[in-house]
C-alpha cells in the first residue's frame, strides 16, 4: 500500500527536496501552502499535478500553521501516515524585527500541528523541523546531549518546538522526533540566507550585473552541508522502531570568510574587491560557532554525509552561474495556470 505524507513548508528549500524523495519511493505527498498574493510554489512547479489530474500523488492545500482548525481539517481529510513540519518564518536576522509572529508560527505552530494530530485522532509519526540555533551561545561541538542557549526569538521558538515535540512524545506515546539539523544550502536556499547570498553574487559579478555585495559578521563559524542529503535523515528518522532524536551535521567547520573565499576563487574573483560590510546584517545577539557531531545518526540511522562545505560553494556557485545565464537568455518561462 501506498504510504501518505503531509508536508509543511512545502514551497521551502528542504520541502522541495524532501517532496522528491518521497514521490521517488512511491508516497503521495500532500502539501500544505499559504496563500501568497505572488506565486510561492517556485520550487516544486517541476512537480506540480493539476487538480485536474486523475490519480495524483503530489497535492497542495491552502492552510496556514497559524490557523489550527486548518490543521484538524486537513488531518481528518489527508490521514496522512507520516508528517514533516519544515514550516516556518526560518530567518534568523528578520526573527529579531518580528519576534512575535516568529514565535506564533515557528513555536507555536508546532504545538497546533502536534495537538491537531492528537485531536483529530489520525495515527501518525511526525517529523519536527529542529535547528542548531536552539545550541546558539553553547560552545562546539554540539549533540543530542549538548544544553540549548537559543540567541535569537528565531532559537527561543525552536526551542518550544523542541519540548512540544518531546512532550507530545512522552504524554500521548506519540512517534514524535526532533531532528537537530545544522545549516544545510543548496541551489534552492532561499536568497537573503548567507551561502546563497555570496553565490548569486558571485554569479551576477561575474556577468556584470552588480559590483558590490554587502554582509554582516564574517567570523561567524556555520557547519554547512548539503540540503538533498539532509532530507534523507529526515525520512529515516521516522522509519525507526522507537522515536528519539537526532543531531544531522557534516563536523566540518567554516567562517563566513572562508565561504567567500571558495565560492569567488571558484569563479577567479577576489572576494575583497567586492565584499563590503553593513551593521544591518548583523545580530544583536549572534551565534558564534555551531559545529555538530552527529555520530548518534550515523550510528542508528546508517546516515552520513558526502558533500562538505567547499563542494558546496563550488556546486552553488555553478548552479548560480547557469541560472544568471537562463536569465539573461530570457529563458525563464513561467507557464500560466
Ligand atoms: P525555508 O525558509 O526555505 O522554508 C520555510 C517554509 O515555511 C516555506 O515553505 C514557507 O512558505 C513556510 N511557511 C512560512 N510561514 C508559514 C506559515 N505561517 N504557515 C505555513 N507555512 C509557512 O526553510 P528551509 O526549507 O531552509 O527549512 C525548513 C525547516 O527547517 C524550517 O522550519 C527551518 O526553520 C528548519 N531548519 C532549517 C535549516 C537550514 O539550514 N535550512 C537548519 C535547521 C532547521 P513560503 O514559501 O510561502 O514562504
Ligand atoms: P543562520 O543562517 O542564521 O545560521 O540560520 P544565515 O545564512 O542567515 O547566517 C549564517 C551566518 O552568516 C552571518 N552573516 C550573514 N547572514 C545573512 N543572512 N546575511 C548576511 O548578509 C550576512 N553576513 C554575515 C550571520 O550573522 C550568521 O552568523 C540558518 C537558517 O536556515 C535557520 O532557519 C536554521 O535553523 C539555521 O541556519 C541552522
Amino acid at each position: 500500500m501506498s504510504r501518505t505524507a503531509l508536508i509543511t513548508g512545502v514551497t521551502g528549500q528542504d520541502g522541495s527536496y524532501l517532496s522528491e524523495l518521497l514521490l521517488s519511493k512511491g508516497y503521495t505527498v500532500h502539501g500544505l501552502v499559504r496563500r501568497s498574493s505572488t506565486f510561492n510554489t517556485e520550487r516544486i512547479d517541476h512537480i506540480y499535478q493539476g487538480p485536474q489530474e486523475s490519480g495524483r500523488s503530489f497535492v497542495l492545500h491552502h492552510a496556514d500553521l497559524s490557523d489550527g482548525v486548518a490543521l484538524v481539517n486537513l488531518l481528518r481529510e489527508i490521514r496522512p501516515d507520516e508528517v514533516y513540519n519544515l514550516g516556518a518564518q526560518s530567518h534568523v536576522r528578520v526573527s529579531f524585527d518580528a519576534p512575535l509572529y516568529t514565535g506564533d508560527v515557528t513555536g507555536l505552530g508546532a504545538l497546533r500541528l502536534l495537538e491537531a494530530i492528537r485531536a483529530s485522532g489520525v495515527d501518525t509519526r511526525v517529523y519536527q523541523a529542529s535547528s542548531s540555533e536552539m545550541f546558539g551561545a553553547t560552545p562546539p561541538p554540539q549533540n543530542e546531549r549538548t544544553p540549548f542557549h537559543p540567541r535569537s526569538p528565531y532559537g527561543v521558538a525552536k526551542v518550544y518546538g523542541y519540548w512540544a515535540t518531546v512532550n507530545y512524545r512522552e504524554a500521548y506515546g506519540m512517534y514524535a522526533v526532533n531532528g537537530i539539523l545544522f545549516n544545510h544550502e543548496s541551489p534552492r536556499r532561499g536568497e537573503t540566507f548567507v551561502t546563497r547570498k555570496i553565490t548569486r553574487a558571485v554569479a551576477r559579478i561575474k556577468a556584470g550585473l552588480q559590483g558590490e555585495l554587502y554582509l554582516g559578521n564574517l567570523d561567524a563559524v556555520r557547519d554547512w552541508g548539503y540540503a538533498p542529503e539532509y532530507v534523507d535523515a529526515m525520512w529515516r528518522m521516522l522509519q525507526q522502531d522507537e522515536p528519539t532524536d537526532y543531531v544531522v551535521a557534516t563536523g566540518v567547520a567554516a567562517t563566513v570568510r572562508q565561504f567567500l573565499e571558495t565560492a569567488f576563487g571558484h569563479a577567479d574573483l577576489d572576494w575583497r574587491e567586492y565584499v563590503r560590510h553593513d551593521a544591518k546584517y548583523e545580530r544583536p545577539s549572534e551565534v558564534d560557532a555551531l559545529i555538530g557531531d552527529a555520530g548518534k545518526a550515523e550510528e542508528i540511522l546508517g546516515w552520513k554525509p558526502e558533500v562538505r562545505v567547499d563542494e558546496l560553494a563550488r556546486i552553488m556557485v555553478d548552479a548560480d552561474i547557469r541560472q544568471v545565464r537562463d536569465e539573461l537568455a530570457g529563458a525563464t518561462v513561467r507557464v500560466d495556470r
